[in-house]
């Protein structure tokens, strides 16, 4: 693909879906936060129109879009709603280190599935006691026979009340830190799992977060991800995926906020002209633009990259940190431009800085991004 432009296939997908976001998300946009309900109306919708669990591999009848293309529709349905879009994201989250592990079973029997009904899923790697640092995790799998058992408990999971099966990391030997850890595929009817309370948290309210249980949850070894100790570079390796479509999901809020900030600018009016007449707000926005513009760039190099086959590990972080960020400054400079309205919910822009926080703190928070660049920067 030309760096800078999409081809025509791409064009009309992202078409499609900001049509789709616009008419159809944005509209519910409010009632979701309200509600806090969970938008499976909408995800259905999604599915019917091939943009949910769209990486699903060909070869067991799924679209297996790429990354770049998997962006596209991320920055697309966030303009709607983020608490929706990651709901959606989540799914591919669990579905990528199978994908990456090859287990031709666990396609079949879990991946196929997606493809020909709204099904979710979740990726439970996270616990109460270790989030940034994944290799800190309690969660053990014991081989018995021709299965695993499968002890922990695992917090902050999206979609755990709706999802039909979880990607699960967990500890297969305990002597050997993060070489030691296994990724196992479980289905949710599993006896033994334990579903928490729907956590209330502070944006992207419709989004499901729960914490997720496992009792001597017995899991057939054929489930079992790669080889023993493959577990933790798997779930490593989804993020390569994944954080270039969080920060296409952030680019995508920030483009709201500010389109909103816009239109409101040029219709207040203080001292006798609209506010958007002032340079003090132009640069406001100008300075929104800048930074939607920059994400975009950073969002499609990290795509591309690992579309093409290379290692993109550094340009994730770099465009996640920078979309997660930008966003919220994108945001809250919204709800400034709205002035004391911007801080009331009658208008929809504190419920947009509220949906940004997130983007700073899930996928690996922007401190862990600035450590890994860091880290691959500075050799330490
Ligand atoms: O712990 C790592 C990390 O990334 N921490 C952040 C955790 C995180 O991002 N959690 C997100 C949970 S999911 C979520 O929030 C979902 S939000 C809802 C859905 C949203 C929509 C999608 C770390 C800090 C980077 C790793 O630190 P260390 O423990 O110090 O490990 P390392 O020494 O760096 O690495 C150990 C080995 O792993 C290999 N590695 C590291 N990164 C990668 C990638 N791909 C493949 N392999 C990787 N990216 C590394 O090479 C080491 O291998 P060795 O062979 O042992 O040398
Ligand atoms: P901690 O790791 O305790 O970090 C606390 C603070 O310390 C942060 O500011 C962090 O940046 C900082 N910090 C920690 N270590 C360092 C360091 N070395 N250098 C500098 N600063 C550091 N997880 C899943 O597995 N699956 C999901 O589906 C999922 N969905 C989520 C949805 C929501 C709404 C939320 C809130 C979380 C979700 N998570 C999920 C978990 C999420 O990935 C973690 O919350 C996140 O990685 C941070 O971990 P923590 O909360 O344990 O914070």
């Amino acid at each position: 693909m030309a760096m800078f432009e999409l081809n025509e296939t791409q064009r009309q997908l992202f078409e499609m879906a900001k049509d789709f976001s616009n008419k159809e998300v944005w509209p519910k946009a409010r009632e979701l936060d309200e509600t806090a309900k969970f938008p499976m109306e909408l995800l259905k919708k999604t599915h019917e129109l091939g943009m949910l669990n769209a990486f699903v591999p060909e070869e067991v009848g799924g679209l297996g879009l790429g990354t770049f293309d998997h962006c596209l529709i991320s920055e697309a349905l966030a303009m709607g709603c983020a608490g929706f879009c990651t709901a959606a994201l989540a799914n591919d989250l669990a579905a990528v280190p199978v994908i990456l592990s090859e287990n031709k079973h666990a396609w079949k029997d879990f991946l196929a599935p997606m493809v020909e009904e709204c099904q979710m899923a979740s990726y439970c790697v996270t616990e109460p006691g270790a989030g940034s640092d994944v290799a800190g995790i309690k969660t053990t799998a014991k081989k018995s026979g021709d299965k695993y058992i499968i002890n922990g408990s695992k917090m902050w999971i999206t979609n755990a009340k709706y999802a039909s099966w979880f990607f699960v990391l967990a500890k297969t030997d305990s002597s050997k830190g993060h070489k030691g850890m296994s990724g196992f595929i479980v289905s949710a009817k599993t006896p033994g799992i334990t579903i928490g309370r729907k956590e209330d948290n502070m944006g992207q309210r419709c989004s499901d977060t729960r914490g997720v249980t496992f009792d001597n949850v017995e899991v057939p070894a054929k489930y079992l991800l790669g080889k023993e100790g493959d577990g933790f570079k798997l779930a490593m390796g989804a993020f390569d995926r994944t954080r270039p479509a969080v920060a296409a999901e952030a680019l995508g809020l920030s483009q709201r906020a500010m389109m909103c900030a816009i239109d409101y600018a040029k219709q207040r009016q203080a001292f006798g002209k609209t506010i958007s007449e002032n340079q003090g707000v132009s640069f406001i926005i100008a300075e929104m633009a800048r930074d939607i513009e920059a994400s975009r760039l950073l969002v499609w190099k990290a795509a591309d990259e690992v579309d093409a086959g290379r290692k993109n590990t550094y340009y994730a972080s770099i465009a996640k940190m920078f979309a997660a960020d930008a966003c919220m400054r994108i945001t809250t400079d919204a709800v400034q431009i709205f002035g004391g309205y911007g801080y009331n919910r009658e208008y929809p822009v504190e419920m947009l800085m509220r949906d940004a926080k997130i983007f700073q703190i899930y996928e690996g928070t922007s401190q862990i991004q600035r450590m890994i660049v860091g880290r691959m920067l500075l050799d330490i």
